[in-house]
């Protein structure tokens, strides 16, 4: 089992903590926690390139995508490896976060260990949005708040 984290921050009261835990290679990742800080409603949550905070999020660079594929929503088979879709803020603006996936790996040559976690001001729109940045970013707006993902405690 692999257990990873990453801590959220940003320029703003956005923050959280991500948890992301897999059991094995071929098992889904399970990821948890939540985000607080933000306006109530869908935000864009991926995993993006870099493990580089220099220039804050922005340094994050594009969604992490090792199989040059277009942006799309985690159902889909042709998506960006780090494309998690939307998660949505309560009326008190927090996420928790409760989901698996498939494509996101602790494991191999594709390891997220080392690249970075965003949360968007905006929807993410999965590639059908019909913007000229939709298949790149899904119009997902601003960084909010970022954490380069880090191989947690056991506990
Ligand atoms: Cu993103
Ligand atoms: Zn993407």
């Amino acid at each position: 089992m692999v257990k990873a984290v990453a801590v959220l921050k940003g320029d703003g009261n956005v923050s959280g903590v991500v948890n992301l835990v897999q059991e094995n290679e071929s098992s889904p990742i399970v990821i948890s926690g939540t985000i607080a800080g933000l306006v109530p409603g869908q935000h864009g949550f991926h995993i993006h390139q870099f493990g580089d905070n220099t220039n804050g999020c922005t340094s994050a660079g594009p969604h992490f995508n090792p199989q040059n594929k277009t942006h799309g929503a985690p159902t889909d088979e042709n998506r960006h490896a780090g494309d998690l879709g939307n998660v949505t803020a309560d009326s008190n603006g927090t996420v928790t976060l409760g989901l698996t996936d498939s494509q996101v790996s602790l494991f191999g040559v594709h390891s997220v260990i080392g690249r970075t976690v965003v949360i968007h001001a905006d929807e993410d729109d999965l590639g059908k949005g019909g913007h000229e940045l939709s298949a790149t970013t899904g119009n997902a707006g601003g960084r909010l708040a970022c954490g380069v993902i880090g191989i947690a405690q056991p506990n």
